[in-house]
């Protein structure tokens, strides 16, 4: 069974995760309009994994017997001022992410909550993988330039992203 605080930071994370689906779905519809075909879809794909993640920590506290709560998420932006501002905000988000689970983690440990500790676990080990593809993302801005044709290459080499254990 899980305490009354383990299930309400649960609960809140089920909603960040919803936020990050919706925020990803946002700056797929920023890229596609603008012309950035590989972005887009990269977005397209990390809307539909924040959407699992989602559903996962949800039926996590059903099953423990807990309330899991369907997120109400406004306030998405519409609207980016550059290419580059999307991968910017895209690491913050996971950086943020990363933070958040390691203070719920904190509880755990606080209250040996071990078995939910363990689940998280996982989503340690994503976190890893998402913080990395958002820098490398960046890193092509750096490496590519802007410039010329600068923003249609980085948008190629998005696609190309790969993460190795
Ligand atoms: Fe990438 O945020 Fe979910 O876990």
């Amino acid at each position: 069974l899980l305490s009354t605080e383990i299930e309400s930071s649960l609960n809140q994370q089920i909603k960040k995760e919803a936020h990050s689906s919706s925020l990803y779905l946002a700056m797929a519809s920023w890229c596609d309009r603008n012309g950035f075909d590989s972005s887009a879809q990269y977005f397209y794909d990390q809307s539909e994994e924040e959407r699992k993640h989602q559903m996962k920590l949800f039926h996590y506290v059903l099953d423990m017997g807990g309330t899991a709560i369907s997120p109400d998420i406004n306030n998405i932006k519409i609207e980016y001022m550059s290419f580059r501002e999307v991968f910017e905000e895209a690491l913050e988000q996971e950086i943020a992410i990363t933070q958040s689970f390691k203070n719920i983690a904190a509880k755990c440990h606080k209250e040996q909550d071990f078995v939910t500790l363990e689940f998280l676990n996982w989503f340690f080990k994503e976190q890893r993988e998402e913080e990395f593809k958002a820098r490398r993302a960046l890193e092509l801005f750096d490496l590519i330039g802007e410039a010329g044709t600068g923003r249609w290459e980085i948008d190629r080499h998005i696609a190309k992203i790969k993460y190795s254990e």
